[in-house]
């Protein structure tokens, strides 16, 4: 796990990034599909947007990042202990999105560039570093689950 300074820099930037959650949300799903466009091909809900302009115009699109940052939220302020709010979802995604962890690690490396972009004075070094380890952690529980749902991620 981290340590409580480090979830103290995880805590502090993500109280940054929440009062424009949809905004955040938003461009980390267009960069997302416009770095690694295979994981686009993953929403059936999506597959019909095709330009830039349809992407960033798509109330679904700003709707799924929404979805995507409130649960991170929900499981970074949890800290440690987040089994209880990572369960559900690593069954969903394991079983019935069959999303891999190598999609899970693209999008993990393009929320800490959309931070760092929106935030460059508010997320330094060693916040920076804080993100990447509660990602990596989120990672790891999310592929060990993936494993117990018989889903080899
Ligand atoms: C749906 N993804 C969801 C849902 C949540 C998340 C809460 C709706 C509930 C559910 O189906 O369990 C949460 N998605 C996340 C989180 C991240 C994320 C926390 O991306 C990342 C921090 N899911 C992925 C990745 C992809 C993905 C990397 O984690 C794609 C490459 C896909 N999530 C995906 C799909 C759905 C979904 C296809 C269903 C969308 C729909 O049709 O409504």
């Amino acid at each position: 796990g981290l340590s409580d300074d480090e979830w103290h820099h995880v805590l502090g930037i993500w109280a940054k990034v929440e009062p424009d959650l949809s905004a955040h949300g938003q461009e980390v799903i267009i960069r997302l599909f416009q770095v690694h466009p295979e994981t686009q091909e993953r929403f059936a809900k999506f597959k019909n947007l095709k330009t830039i302009d349809e992407l960033k115009s798509s109330e679904e699109v700003k709707k799924h990042g929404t979805t995507v940052l409130t649960a991170l939220g929900r499981i970074l302020k949890l800290k440690n202990n987040h089994e209880p709010e990572l369960k559900p979802l690593a069954e969903s995604h394991a079983t019935k999105h069959k999303i891999p962890v190598k999609y899970l690690e693209f999008i993990c490396e393009i929320i800490v560039k959309v931070i760092a972009e929106k935030h460059p004075s508010d997320f330094g070094a060693d916040s920076q570093a804080a993100m990447r380890k509660a990602l990596e952690l989120f990672r790891n529980d999310m592929a060990s689950k993936y494993k117990e749902f018989g889903f080899q991620g």
